[in-house]
């Protein structure tokens, strides 16, 4: 299996925490691939040119949730992806990827010239990401022991990452001391730290 990713994208980050939850890495090959270049490798597979994409075969998977879902199969062990039919995590891991699109549309803008940033998108996705940073803080619990890893964790604590990697919602743990108590569970991971966003691998234009 083969999974086209850049290293600080956010869900491709997403797949590569279950990956490795499921003991997956050794079998997945990471193809690291420019976006918004015609001449991706990517591009003859998937059109979009999206990361992350998983290959496999003739097999062409686009989506993190529907990657980790795959890995889930292939795995056989506990699934990290919700039930259909189980619908209040179902509704709770929309509400996490959800969570993680506004902070992705927030840090995207952010990386636009200063004059070509739309105020009403900044304004519109702080004040959501800033309502969810609420109500995470209100209803998560730092784990006691080995944090849990499924969809809905890894989506709010990549969520997370990237608001602190690209320096938004600033001082936030000042407000929310039960949401970085849990952060800090997290981040405490090695494959958290193995797959943080880095300066290094940032592009201004395409992430
Ligand atoms: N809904 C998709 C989102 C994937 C996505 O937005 N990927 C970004 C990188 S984080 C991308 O490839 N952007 C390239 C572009 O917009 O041209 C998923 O869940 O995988």
């Amino acid at each position: 299996m083969k999974l086209f990713y850049t290293p600080n994208s956010p869900y491709a980050r997403v797949c590569r925490i279950v990956a490795d939850a499921h003991g997956l890495t050794d079998a997945l090959e990471l193809a690291r691939v420019p976006l918004r270049d015609t001449a991706s490798a990517l591009i003859p597979l998937s059109a979009m040119g999206r990361v992350p994409v998983l290959v496999n075969g003739d097999l062409v998977l686009s989506e993190a949730r529907h990657i980790c879902a795959y890995l889930d199969e292939k795995a056989g062990t506990a699934p990290s992806v919700a039930a259909y039919g189980d619908w209040p995590l179902v509704a709770s891991e929309a509400a996490a990827l959800a969570f993680l699109d506004a902070v992705t549309v927030w840090t995207r803008e952010m990386r636009r010239n200063e004059d070509e940033r739309s105020p009403f998108l900044l304004q519109a996705e702080e004040e959501q990401v800033m309502r969810m940073i609420g109500h995470y803080d209100g209803v998560l619990e730092a784990p006691a022991g080995s944090p849990p890893l499924n969809f809905e964790t890894i989506c709010i604590a990549v969520a997370m990452g990237s608001l602190d990697f690209y320096e938004l919602a600033l001082n936030w743990r000042d407000n929310y001391l039960t949401l970085a108590a849990w952060i800090d569970a997290y981040n405490a991971l090695p494959i958290m730290r193995d797959t943080v966003p880095t300066a290094a691998a940032m592009n201004l234009f395409t992430r």
